[in-house]
């Protein structure tokens, strides 16, 4: 096993009821922009990436990201959680080198994979969640970006 297996901060999570009404917030508040509207039908969301400080090069990673999730219907994971809890903090994105390695070292340590192979992700990238009651209450996210880091 190659550590620490979590290489950067890729995003925060942030669940809202209304995603173009947030994105507006964070632009007129902190002039954050997004750089990429997706509807993930998978996860059950339509969501925004803003990014916070410099671009990373052409093709690497590096960036930090706001990542705005609105739900598509409300019996999906943000739709759930809205009713439950309302906004706030869903959950952290951790950039990995390898995804698929990360998810056999970290299963192999007892916490709960939620998707035992990689998913489609935001811009490209390929995600897996770790079960939140695991992690001392934090949906936790794998990221690996759309080349290799
Ligand atoms: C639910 N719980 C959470 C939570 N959501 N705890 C911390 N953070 C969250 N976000 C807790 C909840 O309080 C309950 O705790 C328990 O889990 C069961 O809640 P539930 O409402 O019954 O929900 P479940 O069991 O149906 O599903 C919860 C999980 C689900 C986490 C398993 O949301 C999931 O599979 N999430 C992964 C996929 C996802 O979230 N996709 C959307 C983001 P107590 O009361 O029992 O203690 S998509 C994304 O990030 C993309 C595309 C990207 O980055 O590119
Ligand atoms: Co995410």
């Amino acid at each position: 096993m190659v550590l620490p297996l979590l290489t950067r901060i890729d995003h925060v999570g942030i669940a809202c009821r209304e995603l173009d009404h947030t994105v507006e917030l964070y632009r007129t508040t902190f002039g954050l922009e997004a750089v990429s509207f997706e509807v993930n039908e998978e996860q059950g969301v339509r969501e925004a990436m803003l990014r916070v400080g410099a671009a990373a090069p052409p093709g690497l990673p590096g960036a930090g990201y706001v990542q705005l999730l609105e739900p598509l219907r409300p019996d999906t994971p943000v739709g759930k959680f809205l009713a439950r809890r309302g906004e706030g903090i869903h959950h952290i994105g951790y950039g990995v080198a390898d995804i698929s390695q990360a998810l056999s070292d970290i299963g192999g340590t007892g916490i709960r994979l939620l998707d035992e192979r990689p998913r489609h992700g935001s811009m490209g990238a390929s995600i897996a969640f770790l079960h939140p009651a695991d992690l001392g209450g934090v949906l936790t996210e794998l990221v690996q970006f759309v080349t290799a880091q």
